[in-house]
């Protein structure tokens, strides 16, 4: 699959989504108000808009699957939306355009910030957003509410440069999990979870590690029955991880992902970048007769357990 300028041979394609009422959104109605030569005029003209990009979500036959589009790119920010032929639902074509959509936004044009809206009645778009963890925006200006006098029931969303989309859903067995995330538009994020809903164990300690210079390197040891959720809200922190699964590593620099290590686990991080920290949330208060410190010593204990 791949992005695409929109073609002539798409409108019947683009109308098969228009005319669909279960696909019908809030996008949607802007194209339902276009006659067959408008919407002609929208594909031949749209690519040369300065405010706005239109692209096809393309399969590798270079069928037309469906629309993702940058509205009102203005100083650092835009408006986003997309939708799907239902043909195409299921099969990642959403996906795909959502993170290339984002990738060109933040990568070719510079963008700060994206935000689109649903309808809530579009409850396999807030679905699908959700599974995602796409942050939801809570605080939302004026300005943007404005485009949308009249229409009631919106949730709306955002992406912030730097926030990581393509996270893994695992290192060697441990959990990786998107921290939930709530924005305010031009003021960040605040990011939160709770002990028993979001994670599953008490919390008794929460340390982190501050100052750290560039380059350092911590941890190199594994915990015999500590469980843990580890995350970066600030800088950039390589985690190198070691069970029976395994050695990998794993990049934290989006505060709104964590990795949960709730068994026994070698653990080495590296400080890619100066001042970085890392917070920990424990499931017990500190004992230093929990750590296994040498490495030979935890190769046999995880063999024996
Ligand atoms: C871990 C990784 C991610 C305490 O007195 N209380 C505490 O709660 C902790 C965490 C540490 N300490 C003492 C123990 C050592 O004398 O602080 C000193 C530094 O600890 P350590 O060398 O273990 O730090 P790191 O960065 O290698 O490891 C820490 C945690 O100890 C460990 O549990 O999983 O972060």
């Amino acid at each position: 699959m791949h992005l695409r300028k929109l073609e002539t041979r798409d409108l019947e394609n683009i109308k098969s989504w228009i005319n669909n009422e279960d696909i019908s959104s809030v996008y949607t109605h802007f194209f339902q108000q276009l006659n067959d030569a408008e919407l002609y005029d929208y594909i031949i003209s749209h690519y040369d808009d300065s405010d706005s990009v239109h692209f096809a979500i393309s399969s590798d036959e270079n069928e037309y699957m469906g629309s993702v589009c940058m509205n009102h790119i203005f100083n650092d920010s835009a408006e986003l939306s997309i939708v799907v032929r239902e043909i195409a639902m299921h099969r990642g074509y959403a996906w795909f355009g959502m993170k290339e959509i984002l990738k060109y936004a933040f990568e070719t044009i510079g963008l700060e910030c994206v935000y689109w809206c649903v309808d809530t009645s579009n409850k396999r778009a807030i679905r699908f957003f959700d599974k995602y963890y796409f942050h939801e925006v809570v605080d939302v200006p004026d300005d943007l509410l404005n485009r949308y006098k009249g229409v009631d029931n919106l949730k709306w969303y955002s992406a912030l440069k730097g926030d990581d989309i393509n996270i893994r859903e695992s290192v060697v067995g441990c959990k990786v999990i998107r921290i939930k995330t709530i924005s305010t538009v031009d003021a960040g994020e605040l990011s939160f979870f709770e002990e028993n809903q979001d994670i599953d164990f008490v919390i008794k300690r929460v340390y982190y590690i501050s100052k750290v210079p560039e380059g350092i390197r911590r941890g190199f040891h594994a915990h015999k029955t500590l469980k843990q959720i580890l995350f970066c809200p600030y800088g950039r922190i390589q985690l190198v991880l070691e069970n029976e699964n395994g050695r990998e590593e794993i990049e934290l620099s989006d505060p709104s992902v964590g990795v949960i290590i709730d068994k026994p686990t070698w653990r080495e991080m590296l400080w890619i970048q100066k001042d970085s920290v890392l917070c920990v949330a424990a499931s017990d208060y500190y004992d230093e007769g929990d750590y296994i410190r040498d490495y030979n010593e935890f190769r046999k204990f995880i063999h024996s357990n």
